[in-house]
């Protein structure tokens, strides 16, 4: 008998450990940001060597998303995913990318559904697919971000997620004006927001210290005014070839390059590189300190509209977005009357070119046409309220708040403090509905964080100061209210340490995140 008993002891034993490890739980995965819905079903899709993505024949966005996520995936998992166009690509055994109007609406919503036999990602567009694939990467063991070859099991969860974004403007600025940073530095800050599901890119091309895209009718711009940024170092500036590279760059991850030309304040460079722009008729000398709101155009000049609508015209057309930023904050330098008119006047320069204006919210000082569109930077809500008052629009960026420059705490080695320290609780703990009395949901198209240049000078700066408060923008931007509380996602954020770490970013270690 009890030889018996060891026997089926021992049986059971061996079926034990060869029994399948438990599948993963859809329901215990990070996502950030958090998706509407999620239900899991208790088991995983394995991809393998052999999975192959499906795309519906003749839909040329899905084609094109699946070709991100085969290369995407190949270097970690040395996998080389053949993209195959059939007729009904969610029978197959594999992933399944499809356009259909049967899903969420939306331009970037999506649905993922996962189980054993198969991934069917569904959306009406193709950047609801691209967002789609992103929650797809997060499902992956975060090795995946690796460039180099790792062991499986490449296993998701399953089971149903729905999601679409709770507002259609997520952003972040990169100032290359302060000190200028490269196609490549661009494309990388480009791929890190991406991954967040963030769609804008507001690129701050000019500044006191620095032009940083070419001109063509206006060359001396770059060859003098790009010449150099803060601290007296060398500068640079994009060819606009260069800079189509950025724009396609962003578009192929369907997010949108708004580039701004700051004006009338903030204009150093331009002073410094044509005469004709300034009152006494002489160049300034170039820029190379920190201060704000000493310089300005010269706005009784008709020359000034004459270059302004020559810089327009030219970034107009290497703009497939609908909207230019014109800047406009901090004119100290330009009376209050002369601001009015000629913010008043650029704008309808920007229409004249079918563009749409963005100011920094001091342009609701002016009369905005109700499709511009005014930026919240101030800690005091005033500006953006006489915007509200005439139906424009508003991205919010209060600094106290959104600013990722501001300094996370007084022993920050990066960044500023005049809006006050921004710690990852103080960044992610707040609404952008309910952040300004007066500014409501309807008011505001989104969320944009603002990334100033004066102190920063190389990628591992940017990325310090970025992560790890940009995922949190990003979430506060797409996730509906219901689910935000800090002390959830404090522990969502610890656990994408290892993530962080593949990606090779250089973040700051938060002691308020319990990394993981
Ligand atoms: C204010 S925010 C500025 C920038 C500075 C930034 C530094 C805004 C519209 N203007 O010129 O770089 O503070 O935090």
């Amino acid at each position: 008998k009890r030889i018996l008993l060891i026997q089926a002891l021992l049986v059971s034993l061996l079926l034990f450990s060869c029994k399948k490890p438990t599948p993963k739980d859809l329901a215990k995965e990070n996502l950030i940001p958090q998706p509407d819905s999620l239900a899991a079903t208790d088991s995983s899709f394995d991809w393998t060597a052999k999975t192959k993505i499906y795309v519906q024949e003749k839909q040329e966005g899905s084609q094109q998303v699946a070709n991100y996520l085969a290369k995407l995936i190949a270097p970690s998992t040395g996998f080389t995913p053949e993209v195959k166009r059939v007729t009904n690509p969610a029978d197959k055994k594999g992933i399944a990318l499809i356009l259909s109007d049967d899903t969420i609406s939306g331009d970037e919503a999506y649905t993922l559904k996962i189980t054993e036999k198969r991934v069917v990602l569904e959306a009406h567009q193709p950047a609801g697919l691209f967002r789609g694939v992103q929650t797809i990467r997060q499902l992956l063991p975060a090795k995946i971000e690796l460039d180099s070859l790792q062991t499986g099991p490449w296993e998701l969860a399953s089971g149903i997620i729905k999601d679409s974004p709770n507002y259609q403007y997520r952003g972040a600025m990169l100032d290359v004006a302060r000190h200028f940073f490269g196609v490549e530095d661009v494309k990388r800050f480009i791929d890190l927001i991406a991954a967040y599901k963030m769609n804008v890119l507001h690129l701050h091309l000019t500044d006191d210290q620095g032009w940083r895209i070419e001109i063509k009718s206006w060359p001396n711009l770059t060859t003098h005014g790009g010449s150099t940024q803060v601290g007296g170092e060398k500068g640079g500036f994009y060819t606009q070839n260069q800079y189509s590279e950025i724009v396609n760059y962003a578009q192929e991850r369907f997010i949108t390059v708004i580039p701004e030309i700051d004006m009338p304040g903030h204009t150093n460079a331009a002073l410094a590189s044509y005469a004709c722009l300034n009152a006494n008729n002489k160049v300034t000398e170039l820029y190379t300190g920190t201060k704000v709101g000493f310089s300005t155009l010269d706005t009784d000049k008709e020359i000034t509209y004459k270059f302004i609508d020559d810089v327009i015209g030219e970034l107009a057309a290497l703009t497939p977005g609908e909207y230019i930023h014109i800047g406009g904050d901090e004119s100290n330098a330009t009376k209050k009357k002369d601001y009015i008119s000629f913010v008043n006047r650029v704008q309808k320069i920007v229409s004249r070119h079918k563009k749409k204006m963005i100011g920094w919210a001091d342009v609701a000082a002016a009369e905005l046409e109700e499709n511009s569109l005014a930026q919240f930077w101030q800690t005091k809500p005033d500006n953006a309220i006489k915007a509200v008052n005439q139906n424009v629009k508003i991205i919010m960026s209060p600094a106290n708040r959104a600013y990722l420059d501001m300094q996370y705490d007084s022993i920050c080695p990066l960044g500023l403090h005049w809006a006050g320290y921004v710690d990852v609780k103080k960044a992610y703990g707040w609404s952008i509905e309910n952040f300004a009395k007066g500014i409501s949901k309807e008011n505001i198209v989104g969320i944009e964080a603002p990334l100033w240049g004066e102190t920063i000078e190389t990628m591992d700066d940017i990325e310090y100061l970025v992560f790890p408060r940009l995922p949190g923008y990003a979430e506060l931007g797409w996730s509906k209210n219901t689910n935000k509380s800090w002390e959830e996602y404090k522990i969502r954020l610890g656990k994408q340490k290892e993530r962080f770490g593949y990606m090779n970013i250089n973040y700051y270690q938060s002691p308020l995140i319990p990394w993981a």
